[in-house]
């Protein structure tokens, strides 16, 4: 009888610290998904934003779509949000859909081998 006792003692326990542990751990895996276009020009423009926006703060994936010129970020939304985000993109030198048209944002690509072409990336500054 003592062992039932002691061992219902320890489930009601373990159970509410179960339930401790989880409610100070948050609720992770409640990340959003935001879609946005984003005005790149070459590989090089892809690579920066992908690796620029990897670095920014709340960010868990950022993929950037040449073809599409469409960057897709998975981010905490506990951590940055749509503004921060867009901010993040023209920090690096880009324009996105929400930038505004009198907004001064530019770069200069870097892609070595495209300048060794002559070519120069859509993205740059006029
Ligand atoms: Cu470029």
């Amino acid at each position: 009888m003592k062992t039932i006792k002691y061992l219902a003692a320890s489930l009601v326990t373990l159970l509410f610290l179960l339930g401790t542990v989880q409610t100070y751990a948050g609720t992770p895996g409640k990340s959003e998904t935001l879609k946005m276009k984003v005005e790149m020009g070459c590989a090089s423009c892809q690579a920066k934003i992908q690796s620029g926006l990897g670095k920014t703060e709340g960010v868990e994936k950022a993929v950037a779509d040449l073809a599409t010129k469409t960057v897709t970020i998975t981010y905490d939304p506990s951590k940055t949000n749509k503004d921060k985000l867009v901010k993040a993109i023209e920090t690096l030198g880009y324009r996105t859909e929400f930038t505004p048209k009198d907004a001064k944002v530019g770069h200069s690509c870097s892609d070595k081998e495209m300048k060794k072409d002559g070519k120069s990336c859509s993205g740059d500054k006029k």
